[in-house]
């Protein structure tokens, strides 16, 4: 840094009243005496690189934010939103697991959300979130809802970014577990889920011994319906693959719309049964040189589903793999050694995969592979009978990247920016070329990286986050189990440089995807008596003046409101034993005026935003006196906003 620098930085000191440099001698800055910036830079013992990364991400109160990360919560089953370049924390989203500050979870409406995503009959309150998509148009990133997948549960979840709710969860008996989810069409046609780990289709019983006839992978299509916002799972489908053990996807756009891409890592078909004189699974699944990348025709597909050409296996519509195989569905393509990402450039022409065991990136023509299946150009036949083409007839290139590449990103100036785990680095590369041109050390062990609208036609550049999944000596010491660590990058520079380091406390986040703010378009309030899951006023939406306690036939109905800072009625009595239906309207229009409802006792714990109508059903079994009160500091007679639910012997 230069003299230049620190003109800039003193312009931007002037601008905040501090004095730059001048006579005054360095103090701390005793009473009544004006810091100077660079007083301030050696007290708080700070550099000029520091400093201009401070005023690269500082965002003053009441600015908001350029973009918006959308990032996994990991086992959390949470979504975490980051406002960029500040690095700070909005909101976690609650998706999969219970989230009380939302009250997700713990009424009716959430509830029922959730029961959507049971499994096999059992309730499941966790997931481990991976993948956040946001819905596309014509490949961009359009701000309308955002989808994430549960490697654990196989389950995608529909988020609206209206109101940031999760609205939906689908999740089918055909498979047992995910991991290339949610990645979705350029025009968010389908919600993509290919399976990871292979099991008998259908959740059957098979041994692992017949892991070779009878395990399989499969690709669910999960037909998005924007006019509803919800998957309409009877018009969605699936395609039956080989247990190669799938890993990450990514569908085509512009020149490979059409397409999907996803990766494989055990060709070897090992299933483990170490303690049974097989190898472990992670030298077993590491013999071969080659694993296969499968190119999918959905579009094909599609028609051929629309034909009726599918088999239904635990409910799902599945298209066989010897009709995918032979119908130019699928096809194979040889990819170097277990790899991990595969990504497609922005526009849609070169397929991108790094394997983990192979320090370069491979990357493969679209046009290329286009043109070997249209002749049918195969260069064999893998046992289940799916062609695959010859490898360096279909590849463009390689990049020689450094250690463990992962994940690849773009910046829409031609360059490309892959993650490297073991070298514990991002390296950006010219696509044009196939060669590094910089890489910046990131903190410690980094999956995932994403660009600002990366994954788009028309990436953004300008800011990149690496995801790093240790945070070693980053932060202050918080016992053995230390938060992951985001760091921003700086793509505005011809040099890559981290200018924020962020933890994240909740899970880890494998993924994100990164909006223009200005796209997303909340609403503030909800409509009165609104029902946010079923996006309708609620059956028992309460108005003022209509609050009441009806005995029916089927129990004791209440039909309460809420408004600064009262409930009505707040006194309400049944008899031990009695079914309850909590009805509670909150009245409220105004931005931000949420309530909180709790009863002591009956693990109740409502939020009910503006306008928000929510129920809740419990049978009041024990005889006694319970406090009912507002959980949200929401007026200065918040501590009066209570009440009792009297259950009478
Ligand atoms: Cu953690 Cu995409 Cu699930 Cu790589 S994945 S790091
Ligand atoms: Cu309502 Cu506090």
């Amino acid at each position: 840094m230069g003299t230049r620098t620190i003109s800039v930085l003193c312009a931007s000191a002037a601008a905040a009243g501090l004095a730059c440099g001048g006579g005054k001698s360095p103090s701390t800055g005793g009473a009544g005496q004006a810091a100077t910036l660079t007083d301030l830079m050696k007290t708080r013992g700070l550099s000029e690189a520091d400093v201009s990364a401070a005023l690269k991400t500082y965002t003053p109160s009441g600015k908001p934010d350029e973009y918006l990360l959308f990032g996994s919560g990991g086992h959390s089953g949470h979504v975490v939103v980051v406002g960029l370049p500040s690095m700070r924390l909005l909101k976690y989203i609650a998706v999969f697991t219970p989230e009380p500050w939302q009250g997700y979870g713990f009424d009716d409406q959430t509830k029922a959300v959730l029961a959507q995503g049971n499994r096999k009959g059992k309730e499941l309150t966790w997931a481990d979130t991976h993948h956040p998509a946001l819905s596309e148009t014509n490949g961009d990133y359009d701000g309308q809802f955002l989808f994430i997948g549960d490697k654990a549960n196989a389950r995608v979840a529909v988020i609206d970014l209206a109101d940031f709710t999760t609205k939906q969860i689908v999740t089918t008996d055909l498979i047992n577990s995910d991991h290339g989810a949610a990645f979705v069409t350029p025009n968010t046609e389908y919600v993509i889920e290919t399976s990871q780990y292979a099991t008998p289709l259908g959740g059957e019983f098979a041994d692992p011994r017949e892991y070779k006839e009878k395990y399989r992978g499969a690709a669910v299509f999960w037909k998005f319906d924007r006019e509803k916002g919800r998957i309409d799972k009877d018009a969605s489908w699936a395609i039956e693959l080989p247990p190669y053990v799938q890993d990450l996807s990514d569908a085509g756009k512009l020149v490979s719309d059409g397409y999907a891409f996803f990766n494989s890592i055990n060709t070897e078909l090992s299933w483990g049964g170490n303690a049974e004189g097989n190898p472990p699974m992670e030298s077993g699944m590491s013999q071969n040189d080659m694993d296969y990348l499968h190119v999918v025709n959905w579009k094909k597909a599609e028609e051929l589903v629309k034909a009726g050409k599918f088999d239904t296996i635990a409910g799902m519509k599945v298209l066989r793999l010897t009709t995918a195989a032979q119908e130019g569905v699928l096809t194979f393509v040889p990819e170097p050694k277990s790899p991990h990402g595969v990504d497609i450039t922005p526009d849609g022409e070169d397929i991108v995969v790094s394997g983990k065991l192979d320090t370069h990136g491979t990357v493969y023509s679209f046009s290329k592979i286009k043109a070997l299946i249209d002749q049918k150009q195969y260069a064999g036949k893998d046992p289940y009978g799916v062609p695959i083409l010859d490898y360096k007839a279909s590849i463009r290139g390689q990049v020689e990247l450094g250690l463990g590449p992962l994940h690849t990103q773009f910046d829409g100036n031609g360059f490309a920016y892959t993650s490297l785990f073991l070298e514990t680095a991002v390296a950006k590369w010219s696509l044009k070329d196939l060669k590094v041109v910089d890489k910046v050390p990131t903190h410690y062990n980094i999956g995932h990286l994403a660009a600002a609208e990366g994954d788009t036609v028309s990436p953004d550049g300008k800011y990149l986050v690496a995801m790093n999944k240790w945070a070693l000596d980053r932060f202050n010491k918080v016992g053995p189990l230390l938060p992951q660590n985001f760091q921003l990058v700086d793509l505005n520079e011809p040099k890559l440089r981290v200018i924020y380091d962020m933890p994240i406390p909740l899970g880890e986040p494998h993924y994100a995807q990164i909006i223009k703010a200005d796209k997303i378009k909340p609403i503030e309030i909800y409509p009165p008596g609104e029902d946010p899951i079923a996006n309708e006023t609620a059956e028992h939406a309460v108005t003022g003046g209509k609050e009441r306690v009806e005995r029916k036939a089927d129990g004791v109905h209440v039909y309460m409101t809420a408004i600064r800072s009262h409930f009505t009625p707040d006194v309400v009595r049944v008899k031990a034993g009695d079914k309850v239906f909590w009805h509670l309207t909150n009245l409220e229009q105004a931005y931000d005026a949420t309530h909180g409802f709790a009863i002591h006792a009956f693990n109740i714990n409502l939020s009910i935003e503006p306008g928000e109508h929510a129920d809740v059903t419990f049978v009041a079994d024990k005889p006694g006196v319970y406090p009912m009160y507002c959980t949200e500091f929401c007026s200065a007679l918040h501590l009066e906003m209570a009440g009792y639910l009297v259950v009478e012997p």
